[in-house]
C-alpha cells in the first residue's frame, strides 16, 4: 500500500518503531544535521524534530534511511518487487527504431496503463491551505545548514517542477537549493539534468522560467525526483506507475505549473535567464565540500503550505547517509532496464564508497572474446553511468556486492596491461580530481572542474576464454566436491563442532 502523503508515511514508520519524535529544542543550524549523521551511521530510525528553535514547523529527517523504509516509501515490502514491475514495463515498451508492429501491439496494454496513471488535476488541495504571496518569506521554513563550511542553509529534498516554454516536457528533479534571502534561492541543477535543459529553452527565448518546488507529499514523489529518467519522461507519470494510482495535482497560485496536491510545502517563483549568484560551498555526498560556483537564482512569488506543515530534509556527507538508500533503490529498479539494452549484464553494484560515480562493479554472462570491453563501452554510454570513473567487470556468479570478492577476482583474473583500458568521457561535476579543461575559468585554483572531460579506467576481471589468451587453458576457482559437501552438511551435528 502506498502512503498518500508524508504524514501517513510518518504514522506508518512510527507504528513500526522506525521513527522517533524529538521533543527537546534543537537548532536547524548544524545540530539537526549532526544528529541525522549519527542516526545514519548506526542505521537508526527516522527522526521528527518537533521543537526547532525559532520555528513552528517540525523537521523530518531519515524517512528513507534504510532499505526497509525505502521499500515502504515506494509502497512495497521489498525494492525487488518494484524492480520486477519496472522490468516488465521496460521489456514491454518497444525500444525506439528497431521494434516491429508485433512488439508495439504487445506493448499497448502497458502504454494504456501508463496513460491511465497520468496526473489528475484537482481544483484545490492541502498544499494550499495557507497561501503567502506578497508576504512569502523563506525564513519561515526551518531550512538546515549541515556542515560548518556550508555557504548557508540549503533545501535538500526538493521536487523541482519545470516545463519547457511550450508547456511540454514537464520535469521533476531533485536539485538542492541554497537560501540566499527571504525570497531568493540558488538553483544547483547540473548542466546535463532536465531542469537545466528546460531552463536553457526558456533562456534562449530570453524569458524567465516558472518553477514550483514541492516538499513532501507521497514519498514516491521524492524518490521519483531522483530517478534517472530520460528527458521527456514525466516523473509524475513514473510516480503514478510506482504507486499504482494517478498523482493528484493542483494548479499553482502564481506560476503556470501544477504541483502534487498532497505536498506539505510549495515554493513558487521564476528563474531569470541572466541572473547568477555564488552558490556553495556545500558539504556534499562525495564526503567533501563542493566549492562555490555561479548558479541561476529563483525569485520567490509564493509559498503555500498545509496548516500544520512538516518540513522534510536530508543530510548528505560521507557515506552512509540517507541518499545512499535512494540511490540503491535506483540501482535495483533500473537494473532490469539496463538489461533490456545490455542483456549480458547479470548484476551491478555501485558501492557506497564509490559515491555512485566513482566505482561500478558489473557481473556479466560471458560467452565471447572481447565481451567485457564491449560491456564497458555500453555502460559508459548509458545515461548517468557515463560518469563512472572505475568500472570493474566480473563473471556471473561473482557477488558484486562483496567488495573483497570483487577485488580478489581483479587481483586474480586481470593482467594490468592486457585487461585494463583507459578511456576519456564526461566527468561528474562533483569530481574534484578530474582535470579542468585548459583555458576554462574553472582551471582557476579554488574553482571546481565543472564536469569537463575525465579519465575512465575499465578493468576486465572476467575469466579469459582461450581466444583471448592464445589458447592457454584458464583455471577454475576452487570449489568443493559436491557429494562431499552434501555429506558434511548432512552430518554436521554429528561432528559436535557447534
Ligand atoms: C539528496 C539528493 C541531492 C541531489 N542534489 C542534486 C543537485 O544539487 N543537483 C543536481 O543536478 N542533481 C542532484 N541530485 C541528483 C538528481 O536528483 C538526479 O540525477 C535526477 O535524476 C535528476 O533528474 P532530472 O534528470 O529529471 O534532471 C541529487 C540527488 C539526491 C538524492
Ligand atoms: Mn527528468
Amino acid at each position: 500500500m502506498a502512503a498518500h502523503d508524508i504524514r501517513t508515511f510518518i504514522a506508518r514508520l512510527e507504528a513500526a518503531g522506525q521513527l522517533v519524535r524529538v521533543r527537546a529544542e534543537v537548532s536547524a543550524d548544524l545540530e539537526i544535521a549532526e544528529i541525522a549523521s549519527r542516526l545514519a551511521a548506526r542505521n537508526g530510525p527516522a527522526a521528527l524534530f518537533e521543537n526547532v528553535a525559532g520555528h513552528t514547523m517540525p523537521v523530518l529527517v531519515g524517512a528513507f534511511a534504510s532499505s526497509q523504509r525505502m521499500a515502504w516509501a515506494l509502497g512495497a515490502e521489498r525494492i525487488d518487487e518494484i524492480a520486477r514491475r519496472v522490468g516488465r514495463l521496460a521489456a514491454s515498451v518497444p525500444l525506439a527504431g528497431g521494434a516491429g508492429l508485433a512488439a508495439k501491439v504487445k506493448a499497448l496494454p502497458k502504454l494504456l496503463e501508463l496513460a491511465r496513471l497520468r496526473p489528475k488535476t484537482i481544483r484545490s488541495g492541502p498544499c494550499q491551505e495557507v497561501v503567502h504571496t506578497d508576504d512569502a518569506d523563506l525564513g519561515r521554513l526551518p531550512v538546515l545548514r549541515s556542515w560548518p563550511g556550508d555557504g548557508g542553509p540549503f533545501i535538500t529534498l526538493p521536487q523541482v517542477v519545470t516545463a519547457d516554454p511550450d508547456g511540454k516536457n514537464r520535469n521533476v528533479g531533485m536539485y538542492r537549493m541554497q537560501v540566499f534571502g527571504p525570497r531568493r534561492l540558488g538553483m544547483h541543477w547540473h548542466r546535463d539534468h532536465d531542469g537545466a535543459r528546460n531552463f536553457r529553452a526558456w533562456a534562449e527565448q530570453g524569458r524567465a522560467m516558472p518553477v514550483a518546488v514541492a516538499l513532501g507529499g507521497d514519498p514516491v514523489l521524492t524518490y521519483a525526483a531522483t530517478a534517472p529518467l530520460p528527458y521527456g519522461m514525466d516523473e509524475l507519470v513514473f510516480a503514478g506507475f510506482l504507486r499504482g494510482e494517478a498523482v493528484r495535482v493542483v494548479p499553482c497560485r502564481t506560476v503556470p505549473l501544477a504541483v502534487p496536491a498532497d505536498a506539505e510545502i510549495v515554493i513558487e517563483g521564476t528563474v531569470d535567464p541572466e541572473e547568477r549568484a555564488r552558490e556553495g560551498p556545500f558539504g556534499d555526498h562525495t564526503g567533501y565540500y563542493t566549492p562555490a560556483d555561479e548558479y541561476p537564482v529563483m525569485r520567490v512569488t509564493a509559498i503555500t503550505h498545509r496548516a500544520d506543515a512538516v518540513y522534510p530534509a536530508t543530510v548528505v556527507g560521507r557515506f552512509p547517509k540517507e541518499d545512499c538508500y535512494l540511490a540503491k533503490a535506483t540501482e535495483r529498479i533500473f537494473l532490469p532496464v539496463i538489461r533490456t539494452v545490455v542483456p549480458e549484464v547479470v548484476d551491478i553494484n555501485l558501492p557506497l564508497f564509490g559515491v555512485f560515480h566513482n566505482w561500478a562493479f558489473v557481473s556479466i554472462r560471458k560467452t565471447r572474446p572481447g565481451q567485457a570491453r564491449q560491456v564497458m563501452r555500453a555502460i559508459w554510454g548509458l545515461g548517468q553511468l557515463a560518469y563512472t570513473k572505475f568500472l570493474v567487470i566480473v563473471d556471473e556468479g561473482v557477488n558484486v556486492h562483496d567488495t573483497d570478492e570483487v577485488l580478489w577476482r581483479v587481483g586474480a583474473e586481470a593482467d594490468p596491461r592486457r585487461d585494463t583500458c583507459l578511456e576519456t568521457g564526461p566527468a561528474d561535476v562533483l569530481d574534484h580530481a578530474a582535470p579542468a579543461p585548459p583555458g576554462h575559468p574553472t582551471g582557476t585554483p579554488g574553482r571546481r572542474p565543472a564536469g569537463g572531460e575525465g579519465g575512465k579506467l575499465g578493468i576486465d576481471a572476467t575469466r579469459k576464454l582461450p581466444e583471448e589468451v592464445g589458447g592457454r587453458p584458464w583455471p577454475e576457482p576452487l570449489a568443493s566436491d559436491p557429494d562431499t559437501a552434501a555429506r558434511v552438511t548432512r552430518r554436521w551435528q554429528e561432528y559436535g563442532l557447534d
